[in-house]
């Protein structure tokens, strides 16, 4: 397991390399270039400037979250070749820098989507949280407006007011897309990039769906089991992996995370462990990342990741706000440092065990 941390940029983040430098297990930035539209190439001047500064610290930097996809190769319009070009180039350019995992998604239109960010916990702090009654009753305009304003202090990744402007008429291209469409332009990307990734010796690993099915009438491809089976069938090359993160297939009771990671954290470059906790009535809300206050078994995650030896890159993922701290929603310094401690105490329980067993 290599713990990782996700961190924004210089000028684009509350938490500093000093601090993660202190928080213990930490080996590498998880990281972006958040000031790039999606669809351009990232330049080699660029990629150097963001890698350097966080190599002076000590940190790696070989995973990258996310190189995000532009909507025409989702679409599969016209335009798609000329952005899979970009991409392939963007691919090229980071490895010359050591990358060695690219996290995307194929979610249409909205990343990760809630109804509340600064949601109160019983214990006085606060996180992200959906509310299932309050987003069947919102458009997808109203949603907009409730992250816009958040995020006027800082963008919020998966969020950038240039592709919530353009909403409107993305939802008109999208009437024609549905489930299998949208898997055939998976297809059709992955085909034409994984190729690229083994010269480069860079792995892509899709992340799944947040929350993991449909909103707004808007396909979503990326949900549970079933999804991970198409998606490795998709083509047998070590370059075509998964983000294996617990909390957005675990906010699905019918995904089962510790079966799902004994099944497929061979296939997982990259994995987000973090806990939700599912309410009766489709509500969910993101908790501290102990086992005993959400409904995904982390402890049972970790021990079936240890027995693997599992070496794949690792972040705790959105946390809460705790102690006053004023931070971008769900990615506060100290809940996920907290987060990684716990982590890192049960790999490190997990891994004597098993020593002491052999
Ligand atoms: C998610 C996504 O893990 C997360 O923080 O909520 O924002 C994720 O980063 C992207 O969908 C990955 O492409
Ligand atoms: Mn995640």
């Amino acid at each position: 397991m290599n713990m990782t941390f996700r961190w924004y940029g210089r000028d684009n983040d509350t938490v500093s390399l000093e601090q993660i430098k202190q928080i213990p297990n930490v080996k590498g930035i998880v990281w972006a270039l958040h000031k790039k539209q999606v669809g351009e190439v990232w330049t080699k001047d660029e990629i150097r400037g963001e890698v350097d500064y966080i190599q002076s610290y000590g940190f790696h930097a070989d995973v990258v979250e996310s190189v995000n996809i532009h909507e025409s190769i989702k679409i599969g319009n016209q335009e798609r070749d000329y952005f899979i070009e970009n991409y392939k180039q963007t691919i090229r350019n980071l490895s010359e820098f050591n990358v060695k995992v690219i996290c995307y998604n194929f979610m249409p239109v909205f990343d990760w989507i809630r109804t509340d960010l600064f949601h109160p916990l019983p214990d006085g702090s606060t996180a992200l949280f959906y509310e299932k009654a309050k987003l069947d009753s919102l458009g997808p305009n109203e949603l907009i407006e409730t992250f816009a304003s958040a995020s006027s202090k800082m963008t919020l990744a998966g969020w950038e007011p240039e592709k919530l402007a353009a909403t409107q008429e993305l939802f008109e291209a999208y009437k024609e897309i549905d489930e299998e469409k949208l898997w055939d332009n998976l297809r059709y990307f992955l085909s034409e990039i994984l190729p690229v990734c083994e010269e480069c010796d860079i792995k892509m690993a899709i992340h799944p769906d947040d929350p993991p099915w449909s909103l707004f009438g808007l396909p979503r491809i990326m949900t549970g089991e079933e999804s991970l089976k198409k998606l490795l069938s998709i083509s047998n090359s070590r370059a075509n992996g998964i983000t294996f993160c617990t909390g957005s297939l675990g906010s699905n009771l019918k995904n089962d995370m510790v079966v799902l990671a004994n099944k497929y954290a061979k296939f997982c470059p990259f994995s987000h462990l973090r806990n939700v906790k599912i309410f009766d009535n489709g509500d969910f809300i993101e908790t501290s990342h102990l086992t005993a206050d959400g409904s995904v078994d982390l402890a049972g995650v970790v021990k079936e990741l240890a027995e693997q030896d599992y070496d794949g890159y690792v972040r705790p993922d959105h946390g809460r706000h705790i102690w006053g701290e004023d931070c971008r929603p769900g990615y506060g310094l100290y809940d996920r440092a907290l987060g990684i401690m716990y982590l890192t105490g049960l790999w490190d329980a997990y891994m004597k065990i098993r020593k002491e067993n052999v």
